[in-house]
């Protein structure tokens, strides 16, 4: 029966996947966790999209702006003839900004896990930016230090890594991160933003819009499992929770079980109580010293840092001193 062949098919790829394998140990472990990074399939993308439109969600606008307002000082630092590299390109509409005033850039290459976006967003950028050597690699950016990078350009090395996405890593693998890249961009350096520690009822408020955006994202990643791995997750089932935490400067959110349930995947089954939490994302925020000093400790020079006029967001130019690898 094709009923039967679809479960095996699905049970295979649940054992075979890296998000199957992921969300086996996260149902099988307490409390449950799994990487943020499984928001972004197809209909995650656009549901992110939505977040960086909601009036609530200041992160997106506030980067943009602040970009605008410096990037001509930021390409006068970076200097001429950059390679730039991007960590997990989304629209590289950021990265067009920067292209545009850099003088005479080298090259542009986009890391990003999804392979299919990155393709077709570079293909539109090499379009716009017929002289400039773009490639896509299609890796893990999260370790830098295993990044197939090889061909060295005139200018500096610059690592383009917008939008907090280092919120995302806890403080120790941020430190890994920054490590590796320090290593990696070594004679030239690294353009991040990173969102600030804020009045918590503004935080609240971006992580528990009232359209229900960011509650659809976090459940999206339900519906992703029903489809790819089989799973049987009442999707209403569970609860969007997001809230900060003063003491660790984070947004936790979590998908709160409303009542006793049982999820199955690959022919196991695991219980959920009321109230039980899958916890799907951190949030980091940071101070800029703070940040500084994390970014000084693992091998950069903080040459700038720009903020929008509020101390919302912060962008931060860091160099790696020493000879390019
Ligand atoms: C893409 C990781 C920066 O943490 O603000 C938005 C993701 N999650 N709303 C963030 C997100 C919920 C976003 N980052």
């Amino acid at each position: 029966m094709p009923a039967v062949l679809d479960q095996s098919t699905i049970a295979c790829a649940a054992e075979t996947s890296e998000f199957g394998r992921d969300m086996l140990a996260c149902l099988g472990e307490n409390p449950h966790a799994i990487s943020p990074k499984y928001f972004y399939d197809a209909q995650g993308s656009k549901l992110f999209d939505r977040i960086c439109e909601l009036p609530e969600y200041y992160v997106t606008r506030t980067e943009l702006a602040i970009f605008r307002r410096h990037i001509g000082e930021m390409a006068a630092l970076i200097g001429p003839e950059a390679e730039v590299i991007e960590f997990g390109a989304g629209s590289l509409l950021k990265a067009r900004l920067l292209l545009d005033v850099l003088e005479a850039p080298h090259g542009f290459v986009a890391i990003d896990i999804s392979g299919e976006h990155l393709n077709a967003a570079c293909r539109d950028l090499q379009r716009s930016y017929p002289a400039l050597a773009v490639e896509a690699v299609v890796a893990d950016f999260t370790h830098p230090e295993t990044l197939p990078l090889g061909h060295s350009s005139p200018g500096r090395r610059v690592g383009f890594f917008p939008g907090s996405t280092i919120g995302n890593f806890s403080p120790v693998q941020a430190t890994r991160f920054l490590v590796a890249a320090a290593r990696l961009l070594r004679g030239g350096g690294l353009l991040i933003g990173v969102d600030l520690v804020k009045d918590p009822a503004l935080l609240h408020a971006a992580y528990n819009d009232t359209a229900g955006v960011t509650a659809a994202f976090n459940r999206n990643l339900l519906v992703r499992a029903n489809r790819e791995l089989g799973c049987n997750f009442a999707i209403d089932g569970f609860r969007h929770y997001a809230f900060y935490r003063p003491e660790l400067q984070r947004i936790e959110m979590h998908l709160i079980s409303a009542a006793a349930q049982q999820i199955s995947l690959d022919g196991r089954c695991f219980r959920f109580a009321p109230g039980e939490s899958i916890h799907t994302e951190n949030s980091q925020k940071y101070t800029v010293d703070g940040f500084r000093a994390l970014a000084t400790a693992c091998g950069f020079l903080p040459r700038a840092s720009w903020c929008d006029e509020h101390g919302l967001f912060s962008i931060h130019w860091l160099e790696s001193p020493g000879p390019a690898p």
